[in-house]
């Protein structure tokens, strides 16, 4: 066979996951090939699946992007085991197809919408952001998906909506994590509605061109690159609109650790830990973390007047 297979080609030659999929679509038109899929979880439908989509121009950062092979084999998804590397095999068995997202709450129009039906009004769109995880690693991936705000302005939530709560799939016939209490199942985390609505909150289904793998929160999963990484939850499958402040899974954990906020913050320590440094994935030397994560022009109004001590 003439078309290598990615796992096939060592990391050095896929540094740049976008550099690899222009050769794949040279060389199957070369061979006037349609696109096919390479991958077996492209025939699942997701995972590899070529996304047609914009570069958006105001969301990108010009820091050089975390190869695609780190962004999809160095991943926290505890449903999946707790270690880095568990989430790039096991959430293998993941089906995402179909799919269905329920909205409920104080909301116009409720129900359950398959995630064709949620998807069809939205163009796709690449944003190149910063993740910066509470263990002080990063990481700069160009996701694709939609806004947040405009996904929510759909479904029209009343002005009972104070916060939006989302969760994500608990199938323990496909989710080996979740025989082990380290959370209270399912995950779940929140925003509040005017966080919900800032035009950075990205309901991701994509990233590096294609759909999502599934150990990255396949087939959709939030992006809310201010905050920390747990913040933007995986594989969702419920998004509720509510009075009050919902508990976070980790909050729930862990309350002294994780706030409902969680804002990157580098004057706020985590209890056991310096939040002021980071590590870039594939860097050496450690740089300084940025407020908001780098974020502060855009969502520094959000909090204004609030101890981002006390609400950390
Ligand atoms: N459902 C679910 N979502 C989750 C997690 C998880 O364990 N379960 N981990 C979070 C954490 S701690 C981080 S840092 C990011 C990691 O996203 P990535 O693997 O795509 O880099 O996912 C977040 N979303
Ligand atoms: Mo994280």
């Amino acid at each position: 066979m003439l078309i290598k297979r990615p796992t096939d080609i060592p990391s050095s030659e896929i540094t740049d996951k976008e550099t690899y999929l222009n050769r794949r679509h040279f060389m199957q038109s070369a061979l006037g090939l349609a696109m096919l899929p390479l991958f077996n979880e492209a025939q699942a439908g997701y995972g590899n699946t070529p996304l047609k989509h914009e570069k958006a121009e105001r969301f990108r950062i010009d820091e050089e992007l975390t190869p695609y092979k780190d962004i999809s084999s160095y991943n926290n998804f505890y449903e999946f085991g707790t270690d880095k590397y568990s989430p790039a095999k096991q959430a293998q068995q993941l089906t995402t197809d179909p799919w269905s997202i329920t909205i409920a709450g104080h909301v116009e129009k409720p129900g359950t919408y398959s995630l064709e039906d949620i998807m069809k009004p939205h163009a796709l769109e690449e944003r190149i952001y910063r993740l910066r995880c509470v263990e002080r690693w990063s990481m700069v991936i160009p996701w694709i998906g939609f806004s947040l705000a405009d996904m929510i302005k759909r479904f029209q939530p009343t002005s009972s909506a104070k916060y939006v709560k989302f969760t994500t799939l608990e199938r323990k016939s496909e989710m080996p994590g979740l025989r082990r209490r380290v959370l209270d199942w399912p995950y779940v985390e929140g925003l509040r509605i005017d966080e919900a609505m800032n035009p950075l909150a990205l309901m991701a289904v994509g990233l590096y061109g294609e759909a999502l793998p599934k150990q990255n929160g396949a087939p959709i999963r939030l992006v809310v690159p201010w905050k920390y990484g747990f913040k933007s939850i995986k594989s969702v499958v419920k998004i509720e609109f509510v009075d009050r402040q919902p508990v976070s899974s980790w909050e729930q954990a862990a309350p002294r650790e994780y706030g409902f906020y969680s804002n990157v913050n580098p004057q706020v320590d985590h209890p056991r830990w310096s939040q002021k440094r980071e590590r870039r994935i594939g860097e050496f030397l450690k740089r300084k973390t940025l407020m908001f994560n780098g974020y502060e022009e855009q969502v520094a109004y959000l909090y204004k007047g609030m101890d981002l001590r006390k609400n950390y």
